[in-house]
């Protein structure tokens, strides 16, 4: 069997071989309990559970569930584990860490993928007088859904149609009839981008959906990288070897040789039906909230035995709407403001602003030698940001010096209320794309689409100009070398 980051089976194991995973062997209900079970279990960063006996599994195994793929661990020393597996790091290791690798690969050649003549995602073919999408075990994730989310951790696969452009993303999609489902397709998302392109050519959108890819493909399918990529030769670079793809069956499109389960067919560039509603990452679900989105036909599914469909039941903290979304586009932007010369060296959203902000460590040093002022250092960072793609899901971006740490939160939020003078420090951009899936827009005051976005200045003046005047008031900053390590050294014989 391939390595964790490059076969989900491997993956599911290794979490297995981790003590990461729970098995539930009892039969359980894809209508609500199924997702039940994953919210109590990411709620409290318990282990990933596996579901191997469904309601309205079929013969062939058809299909199984794993939960919280890629949410967090309780335990300090392996929080980012499941995150690590997929991406073949240490389970200790950092957020950094693994940021740092998903960047990686932008300095390095694409590798572009093998195609090789089969692989164990063609084991069962099903045509589409064979299934039904709504006797299988598609599952309902929360009560007021409007419909079976069978499509939250599965990867679309599209081409653009002169060929030059294969985009891999995650966006939710649920059942719309027996072989039809219901996605959302929604700019700038490239998934949009290239359905529009069809759209202009009055020809309906080849497209697959393929579920239990390679582990380190689902990172960078959720990272908004470059318009115009091909993530699967990005992936190939940063895990320095090329993916394995198989052709579809009724297609002309490849998926990972080793998926799962594979969904194929074409996505409806003139009918739509009422998609959603759905509760999103923001952790709201509004009744009646639905709107109308393109439908996909299914025409062929095809499957390895005892499939295992990745399931991410989203809501409030913390999934992988939040582990991997924030993270993921907070490294894009971090990069793409370090590759324009602004002196950025970390970026992180944090869980707590439910993934809406994200922190910038400045390097204080080369910003004074900048001699710029902090409203044209916040507009430059604001417009790199806020009119890009990248930033879409963002709010608010958080300027901090370098004493702060942006992969944790206390620290953030103390330099956030204490050096950022409400409304002065604030540099509003009202003229920008809103990412309408928050409540505020959607169902708030002002336009859904537009605006609503800050960027927030926690730098004090001085550290535009002659650096950092003050020392905190903690155990860090506040004594001498010598005084600290000998409290520490006598730390248990004081009784603590
Ligand atoms: C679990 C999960 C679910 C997601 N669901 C959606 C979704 O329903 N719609 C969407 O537009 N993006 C969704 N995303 C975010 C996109 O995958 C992400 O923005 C990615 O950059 C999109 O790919 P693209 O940059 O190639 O367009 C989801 C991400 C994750 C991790
Ligand atoms: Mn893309």
């Amino acid at each position: 069997m391939a390595l964790p980051h490059m076969e989900f089976r491997a993956f599911v194991q290794a979490l297995k071989d981790d003590g990461d995973l729970v098995e539930i062997n009892e039969e359980c209900d894809p209508n609500l309990e199924v997702s039940a079970i994953i919210r109590k279990v990411v709620e409290s960063d318990e282990r990933a559970p596996l579901f191997n006996n469904l309601k309205g599994q079929n013969e062939n195994g058809l299909w199984r569930i794993l939960g919280a793929p890629n949410s967090l661990r309780s335990d300090p020393r392996h929080r980012y584990g499941r995150l690590a597996r997929h991406l073949n790091l240490p389970p200790t290791s950092s957020m950094k860490e693994i940021l740092d690798k998903m960047v990686s690969a932008k300095t390095t050649p694409p590798i572009p993928p093998k195609i090789v003549e089969t692989g164990p995602c063609k084991e069962f073919r099903l045509t589409s007088d064979q299934f039904d999408l709504n006797q299988l075990p598609s599952p309902t994730l929360h009560q007021a859904d409007g419909g079976k989310y069978v499509q939250t951790y599965g990867m679309f696969i599209v081409r653009s149609p002169d060929g030059k452009w294969t985009n891999w993303s995650i966006a939710r999609a649920m059942v719309h009839d027996k072989n039809h489902l219901v996605g959302l397709v929604m700019l700038p998302q490239h998934i949009a981008v290239i359905h529009r392109m069809w759209k202009e050519l009055g020809q309906d959108m080849p497209y697959a959906l393929a579920f239990g890819v390679p582990p380190a493909a689902i990172m960078a399918a959720s990272m908004p990288l470059p318009d115009g990529l091909t993530e699967a030769e990005y992936i190939g670079s940063m895990v320095n070897s090329p993916l394995e793809l198989v052709k579809c069956e009724t297609i002309d499109l490849f998926v990972p040789s080793t998926s799962e389960i594979v969904f194929e067919g074409t996505c409806s560039v003139t009918e739509t039906a009422t998609e959603g509603p759905f509760g999103e990452m923001h952790g709201y679900v509004f009744k009646g909230d639905s709107h109308f989105m393109p439908v996909y036909t299914v025409n062929t599914i095809t499957h390895r035995k005892d499939a295992i469909l990745p399931v991410c039941a989203c809501g409030r903290l913390t999934d992988e709407t939040h582990t991997m979304i924030g993270p993921l586009a907070a490294a894009e932007i971090g990069y793409i403001l370090k590759s324009n010369g602004l002196p950025i060296k970390e970026a992180f959203s944090p869980f707590e602003s439910q993934v809406t902000w994200v922190a910038l460590q400045v390097d204080t040093e080369k910003l004074r030698a900048m001699k710029t002022s902090a409203e044209a250092f916040c507009r430059q960072v604001g417009d790199l940001i806020f009119r890009g793609k990248p930033g879409a899901t963002i709010h608010r971006l958080l300027l901090v010096g370098d004493d702060i740490d942006v992969y944790d939160f206390k620290e953030v939020i103390w330099a956030f209320s204490t050096r950022c003078r409400p409304v002065m420090d604030e540099y509003s951009y009202e003229d920008v794309p809103g990412f309408p899936l928050i409540p505020y827009m959607s169902h708030g005051n002002g336009p859904a689409n537009k605006g609503g976005k800050l960027v927030c200045d926690c730098l004090l003046p001085v550290e535009y100009t002659t650096g950092k005047n003050w020392e905190a008031a903690d155990f860090k900053e506040s004594f001498p070398p010598e005084l600290k390590q000998k409290v520490l050294d006598r730390w248990h014989s004081y009784g603590f």
